[in-house]
């Protein structure tokens, strides 16, 4: 089993359950890993996704090997039939079954790069480590797709929920930087699968592909879109038609108090890291709606579930 998208969970709340029921007792299976490892593959930063995982991992008893193979390892080469005279110095080909032979289970971070749609949305990085690792492989935050992350979320949401069913609203809000829409894609395919009522919100020109929003409901005012809901989900992303461009800084977009005048029951949530006082104001990411905390402390057990599950088909 793979764990790239939502696509590779059958239920999800049986799979947030088993999430949650991790949490009351993390060592439960503390030795279903014993003697099987890790291996974790960064081509891009990470905090909380690296220690998580390594957590979760060391929670069932695996051991752990990372490598921040943007820094670290030789540069990779991942186009076929290269001529390798630049600065790539091995292939993919030759590389990824070497940590296939050490490892396990692999997981892998692997950003897009924001210049070419049909590239990043092909996933070649993701598929040429499933193909030529020959291991089971997890998203640690793909081109597309941060599915861990969207689990974690979905874990906090399944906590924090009221008695009605809730309003979740995924709102865009500006940032310095060109991002990946990976984050946003994910949690919108994520609450798709949900029992909630979904909407997003974004200037014009920041539509997602509608493969992964379904059926939510997108609104371009921000203030009407944000009425009654219950969970805000703050995120930025660069655009996916004009693709990897910034087409809005619009700083009236960054989540504050004010903005919630109509929600006043709203929780607000964001993945990490976040541009304090560009994407949400301090009052907000320190005040009592925020549930940022509670989102990353749910990694360990998003990650640990899902490696459960792994182990276990093993
Ligand atoms: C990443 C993203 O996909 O948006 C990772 C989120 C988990 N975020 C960033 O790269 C933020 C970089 C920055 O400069 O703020």
């Amino acid at each position: 089993m793979n764990f790239t998208s939502v696509q590779d969970v059958q239920d999800v709340a049986a799979l947030v359950r088993e999430a949650i029921d991790l949490k009351k007792d993390p060592l439960a299976f503390r030795n279903l890993g014993r003697d099987k490892t890790l291996g974790l593959v960064f081509m891009n930063p990470s905090l909380r996704t690296r220690l998580s995982t390594q957590k979760a991992a060391s929670n069932l008893g695996m051991n752990v090997m990372a490598v921040n193979a943007d820094r670290d390892n030789w540069a990779i080469e991942f186009q076929d039939g290269a001529v390798m005279n630049g600065t790539t110095v091995e292939h993919i080909r030759d590389a990824a079954p070497v940590l296939g032979s050490y490892c396990d289970i692999m997981g892998i971070r692997c950003f897009p790069g924001l210049v070419s749609r049909d590239t990043d949305y092909s996933e070649h990085i993701m598929k040429q480590f499933i193909k030529w690792t020959g291991r089971p492989c997890l998203s640690l935050e793909s081109a597309t797709l941060h599915p861990l992350q969207s689990l974690a979320d979905c874990i906090t949401i399944a906590e924090k929920r009221p008695v009605h069913r809730p309003k979740v609203v995924l709102a865009w809000a500006p940032h310095v930087k060109a991002l990946p829409q990976a984050v946003a894609n994910s949690f919108a395919e994520w609450m798709c699968r949900m029992d909630v009522d979904f909407a997003i919100t974004h200037p014009p020109g920041y539509e997602l592909d509608s493969k992964y929003t379904g059926d939510a409901t997108i609104e371009y005012n921000q203030e009407k879109a944000l009425e009654g809901a219950d969970f805000v989900y703050v995120k930025n992303w660069s655009s996916y038609y004009e693709y990897g461009r910034i087409l809005s800084q619009d700083p009236s977009r960054m989540l504050t108090e004010k903005l919630l005048a109509g929600a006043p029951d709203a929780r607000v949530m964001h993945c990490l890291p976040v541009r304090r006082n560009v994407e949400i104001s301090d009052e907000i990411a320190d005040g009592p709606r925020s549930l940022i905390q509670a989102q990353a402390e749910n990694r360990v057990y998003a990650a640990q579930a899902v490696l459960k599950r792994i182990l276990l088909e093993k």
